[in-house]
């Protein structure tokens, strides 16, 4: 029960009292492994295939686990080549970087036995345990949000067995030092950006001693290994992105976190983990538990092989939760093409924010799967770009003098561009000032911070939009992405238009503001060019009829208004969604992973669960690596975050202004149960259905709000406390509604 009402803490921060009056009621969450760990049988031999990613937002780490030699590939979020960049060159734009690695030698571990290595997403934990010469070594690995500090402890039960070298490598040359328990690697980028890396290594017994910039350790019975690494940027335009040398402050976190036992660490860790993670649990049907007992390799390979896994379904679900996580927290830098996690100095597309489809797709399970603060990276650094997006919009001359900005492709952490102008991309960024508005309902924020901004990429388009000799409006020489001409009135950006003119007439009414302007902005809405039906029923990704049913192009832009937008839907306009059912159709089941993951997310709109199903397993088995990373190839992480948004979408909708419970439920899925799910309007769900079929749900609002609530062809208006929560049974009668405290 408590769980739940996290996520309406999530959502309201004057509940604190209610936690008081909340009785435990609800079945605590079942713990089966198989929904919640990735185990091998062997160290990772490949960093993008086998090696296990922890992170705490910012620092990331890459865990290959093996007994003789562990190395931990190491990734800090601000580590980036290049600078503003405002000629948009995309050679010139820059890239994340890696690290370094930490190495940890073991003379002697390599006859190792019983070999099992893990990451726990339940606590955001990896493990790794064997055992040699007739002692079993135990390790633990995490990276923690509230000592901004990476952990690794080394235990075995027997005393004085731990003897080794602790060694750290810096991928750009930096000057690595070490003295007594401390090592230290100092270096500058190109760009001028400082960075540093400190390591202590704290052993129980036996010495620990410094020698040709490694760290030794001999005969101790544990040993705990601190790491902590920052750079000097800082996420401000106004200051120049920079702010003091990391030193100090590095130095503070080692030495506040060496303070305290490694239980502390590791339950201030998990404690903090599970605020956000604990929030959604799912439960889609068990798994033979030999299946769910495999490795995780052999158990996608035995998937492959047809073997039915809800349970590895569902844990594909938490752990984009999981990566999103460790990958995107409250004043951190947004998820690139790789979260955090990237071992090379020049990645594939720089592991850089890609604005036509990428970097969205991160975002989409952050307010579904409750993970709103998750998503504030992103909304700084919209912030951030305003300015240098202004200058380099100006700069370009293709949009004349119009107000308002907008952004290339792909872009870099300094407010630099890089290829191709994206005309809609200010705009589908503003999509997700709206969402974050639109699930939690922040007026101060809204006003604040999202309309400011909703309002200026409005009047970019004011500007920009071409008139027809019939008045109608169109997006001047726009590109479908990434194929076809460059022409007028693209369906991929007529749609994002319509689509930032009905955030913003929203987000004006909500906050009861400028009233005439979002008329006029109605009014500039109602003309523009509307989709369009093609000679093959297909809804027409450009203005001419020339869509070719055989194009399976990864991208599937003209459908955005379906999904991730809401003007199509087969409610509203069935047409239309019956037209974007023959496109989808068309494009095919194939594609990069993140192209999948978008299609699990469209057939989820287009209610048809069974082929967003399909959809999942398509991933699963075409485009998943032995970690469960998604794959484009290579290794890009949107994928998997478009999953675990597809599966929400699949179980809840609420786009429509509505909320609609199971509305995409395959059959492989008959029973089951979820909690914690967010609905726009400032609503958490949790369902439970059996024989395919919805058996009772509960509703809570956080600020007491009228909502529609629809399952199948059945609907339900309600009007629910503050704080309160209305339990329906699968008619959707409403069975029971409380004040605080449902059971
Ligand atoms: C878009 C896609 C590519 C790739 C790249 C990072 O440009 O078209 O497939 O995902 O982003």
């Amino acid at each position: 029960m408590c769980r739940s009402w996290i996520g309406i803490l999530n959502l309201t921060a004057c509940l604190l009292v209610t936690i008081a009056l909340v009785t435990a009621s609800a079945a605590e969450p079942q713990t089966s492994p198989g929904r919640f760990v990735l185990q091998y049988d062997a160290p990772a031999q490949k960093w993008e295939t086998h090696a296990l990613p922890i992170g705490n937002g910012r620092l990331g780490g890459m865990i290959f686990g093996g007994a003789e030699k562990e190395q931990i590939q190491l990734n800090e979020d601000s580590l980036w080549t290049g600078d503003e960049n405002p000629s948009g060159n995309y050679g010139s734009m820059g890239a994340y970087q890696t690290l370094g690695d930490l190495f940890i030698e073991l003379p002697g571990h390599d006859q190792s036995k019983d070999y099992r290595r893990w990451l726990d997403i339940r606590e955001a934990v990896a493990g790794v345990q064997y055992a040699s010469k007739g002692v079993v070594y135990q390790r633990e690995y995490f990276s923690s949000a509230p000592d901004q500090l990476m952990v690794i402890r080394l235990t075995t039960a027997n005393p004085g067995t731990h003897t080794g070298t602790i060694r750290l490598t810096d991928a750009h040359g930096a000057k690595i030092t070490a003295e007594k328990n401390r090592i230290t690697a100092t270096g500058k980028l190109d760009n001028g950006l400082q960075y540093e890396t400190q390591v202590a290594i704290l052993a129980t017994g036996g010495s620990v001693s410094a020698k040709e910039g490694a760290v030794t350790f001999t005969d101790a019975n544990s040993v705990t290994i601190l790491l902590a690494a920052s750079t000097d940027y800082l996420a401000n335009y106004e200051k120049n992105w920079r702010r003091e040398h990391p030193h100090q402050r590095l130095t503070k976190q080692i030495a506040a976190a060496a303070d305290k036992s490694y239980e502390e660490l590791r339950s201030a860790h998990v404690k903090d983990y599970q605020s956000l993670f604990n929030r959604v649990d799912l439960d889609v049907g068990k798994t033979d538990p030999e299946i769910a007992a495999l490795p995780t390799d052999k158990r996608l390979a035995a998937y492959k092989d047809g073997a039915k896994d809800p349970e590895l379904e569902s844990l594909f679900f938490q752990y984009g939760r999981y990566l999103l996580i460790g990958s995107s927290r409250p004043g951190c830098l947004p998820a690139n093409l790789q979260g955090i996690w990237n071992q090379s100095n020049s990645p594939p597309w720089h592991s850089d924010y890609h604005t036509n489809i990428n970097i969205q797709m991160n975002y989409w399970p952050a307010e579904q799967t409750n993970l709103a603060e998750c998503h504030e990276p992103l909304i700084d650094m919209i912030e951030q770009l305003r300015v240098p997006s202004r200058k380099a919009t100006l700069a370009a001359g293709e949009f004349g003098d119009a107000r308002g900005w907008t952004v290339r492709t792909s872009h870099n952490i300094f407010g630099g561009n890089g290829w191709k102008w994206n005309k809609p991309g200010s705009a589908w960024y503003c999509q997700h000032l709206w969402e974050h508005y639109a699930f939690g309902r922040d007026k101060a924020y809204l006003k604040n911070r999202a309309y400011p901004i909703l309002k200026e990429v409005c009047q970019f388009w004011e500007d920009a939009l071409k008139e027809l000799p019939d008045g109608t409006l169109v997006v001047p020489m726009g590109w479908s992405p990434e194929h076809g001409p460059t022409e007028d009135g693209v369906s991929y950006d007529q749609q994002i238009v319509w689509d930032i003119f009905t955030n913003y007439i929203d987000a004006a009414r909500a906050i009861d503001v400028d009233r005439e302007y979002r008329e006029k902005v109605a009014g500039l809405r109602e003309r523009l060019l509307k989709p369009r039906i093609g000679k093959w029923g297909q809804l027409q990704e450009w203005v001419d009829d020339r869509d070719d049913p055989n194009d399976h192009h990864r991208h599937v832009s003209h459908l955005f208004g379906l999904h991730p937008g809401r003007q199509i839907s087969p409610v509203a306009t069935p047409e239309l969604a019956a037209a974007a059912k023959v496109s989808l159709t068309g494009r095919g089941d194939g594609g990069t992973g993140w192209s999948k993951a978008w299609k699990i997310n469209f057939w989820a709109r287009l209610l048809d669960g069974d082929h967003a199903h399909k959809m999942l397993s398509e991933q699963l088995k075409g485009n998943t690596l032995a970690n469960l990373w998604d794959t484009h190839p290579p290794f890009q992480i949107d994928g998997n975050f478009g999953a675990t948004s597809g599966v929400a979408e699949m179980l809840l909708q609420s786009q429509a202004g509505e909320i609609q419970l199971l509305p995409a439920l395959p059959a492989a899925w008959s029973t089951g149960r979820v909690t914690g799910l967010r609905a726009r309007g400032g609503f958490v769900v949790d369902m439970q259905w059996n024989g395919g079929k919805l058996t009772a749900a509960i509703v809570r609002s956080a600020g007491g709000t009228a909502c529609k609530i629809r399952y199948g062809d059945r609907a339900v208006e309600l009007t629910i406390e503050p704080a309160g929560a209305a339990r329906l049974d699968g008619q959707l009668r409403r069975v029971r509604e409380t004040h605080r405290n449902i059971r």
